[in-house]
């Protein structure tokens, strides 16, 4: 069969932050190949699955040469010979291999570089593009882009403790006119950071280095950057905020140094909710901790009609924690990220739960990234309405944007924008109504 795995192979290539990951290589029988590369989180939830890195003094402990043995030396075993074209049995057979909750015998980054690489194997036999094998004959959309203007968190040395200021432009029409918009609000960012002197570089993900005196003040930046750049915040251009609250919880309590904040659940979810009501903010991803149930539905309950409400550190890919926190009422949106899960097969499981339950789906890159370009075609075709990458600078980030674009025009006159659609269906209600 020509889509039967002849041989496989992994290798050692570097990151965005300079540090190891794992590239997987397939080859089948009829001489297609497939590749991918493992990304890298640095804002993890402890429910994800694990990277396997070597420790020691090596690179800082972070060597891959663990995750590189466990695919050439076990897993090429288990799958030369297997179907590449029957993802799921490929999947099952990594899963029951590494036998542990969280890939912590191969490594996320193993699993992951590989199950990836055998779907575009398949896709390669089929001569089609990935985002168009995914989505056989079904018309897809386009997603929405989530772009970072300033970067914070653990990408930024906690410089704010927010981590991620984002745009979105659910009424641009297109990708290609969301990047052109997009253009115009980084740029303008960059120069208001440098008319008030606090222009430093950038961060992990692109985004401008945040150097701001509260969280708030990064917030005010983002509206007159919009502003700046010729749009009408909340009518052009939304904020989109990434507050990754796990990092900020510790003993029981909420910190914000930036701030000089220490709050409970309750006193964090009025924070945000304030920064809500101010500023026009149409997506909100893990306003709290990872295990903040109540904290979460407290949120939703407060802020999901008009607002997305993302779980991401709290959600981790995970199907069934999708369902459980569907039954508490908690969030309305799920970020996809393959690696939290370790397979193709899990992180569309958990797309689809997501989606069952009404909620909106996001594709999502990780702060450490590569020329990898699977996600821009996953998003596409999987349908999942929003893609989140990083910043508009540095071309780990520019290489899926780019790619959106070549697939925009392949798609011809059958391409479709996500839009307003992309959202939770009474998020883009609200939308719609206040257009009219
Ligand atoms: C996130 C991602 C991307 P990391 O928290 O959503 O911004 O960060 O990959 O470090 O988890
Ligand atoms: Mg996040």
């Amino acid at each position: 069969m020509k889509t039967t795995i002849a041989s496989l192979k992994a290798r050692q290539i570097w990151d965005s932050r300079g540090r190891p990951t794992v590239e997987a290589e397939v080859t089948l029988a009829g001489g297609a190949v497939g590749r991918a590369i493992a990304p890298a989180g640095a804002s993890r939830g402890a429910h994800e699955a694990v990277d396997l890195r070597d420790g020691g003094e090596r690179f800082g402990g972070m060597g891959v040469d663990g995750a590189v043995a466990a695919i050439n030396e076990t897993l090429a075993k288990l799958l030369v010979g297997q179907d590449a074209a029957d993802q799921s049995a490929i999947d099952a057979a990594i899963i029951a291999s590494d036998n542990t909750p969280n890939k912590a015998r191969h490594g996320a980054n193993a699993t992951v570089s590989l199950s990836m690489a055998v779907l575009h194997a398949a896709a390669a036999a089929e001569g089609l593009p990935l985002w168009r094998y995914l989505a056989g004959e079904a018309d897809v959309r386009l997603p929405l882009p989530e772009i970072q203007i300033f970067g914070g968190g653990a990408h930024a040395g906690r410089r704010t403790d927010i981590q991620d200021f984002m745009i979105m432009t659910p009424h641009a029409g297109s990708v290609r006119r969301a990047l052109e918009i997009t253009a115009d609000v980084y740029r303008a960012a960059g120069e208001v950071m440098a008319g008030r002197g606090q222009l430093s570089g950038t961060a992990d993900e692109g985004g401008w280095w945040p150097n701001f005196n509260s969280n708030e003040e990064a917030l005010v930046a983002m509206v007159e950057s919009i502003e700046k750049a010729g749009y009408r915040p909340g009518v052009d251009v939304y904020i989109s905020l990434d507050v990754a609250a796990n990092e900020l919880f510790e003993d029981g309590s909420y910190r914000l140094p930036l701030d000089n904040a220490t709050m409970d659940s309750g006193a964090m979810v009025d924070r945000v909710s304030r920064w809500a009501a101010t500023y026009p903010i149409l997506s909100i991803e893990d306003p709290v901790s990872q295990d903040d149930m109540a904290g979460m539905a407290d949120a939703t309950k407060r802020l999901g009609e008009t607002i997305q409400m993302i779980g991401d550190d709290f959600l981790v890919t995970n199907a069934a924690r999708v369902d459980r926190a569907a039954a508490e009422g908690a969030c309305n949106a799920a970020l996809i990220k393959v690696n939290q899960a370790g397979t193709v097969s899990e992180a569309k499981a958990a797309l689809d739960a997501a989606r069952a339950q009404g909620w909106a789906t996001i594709v999502s890159a990780r702060s450490g990234e590569t020329e990898d370009l699977t996600i821009a075609h996953l998003s596409t075709g999987w349908d999942a309405g929003q893609l989140k990458v990083g910043s508009f600078a540095r071309s780990e980030r520019m290489a899926k944007w780019n790619e959106l674009l070549r697939i925009e025009e392949a798609m011809g006159s059958r391409a479709r924008f996500a839009g307003i659609d992309a959202f939770p269906a009474s998020v883009a209600a609200h939308l719609k109504a206040s257009r009219a």
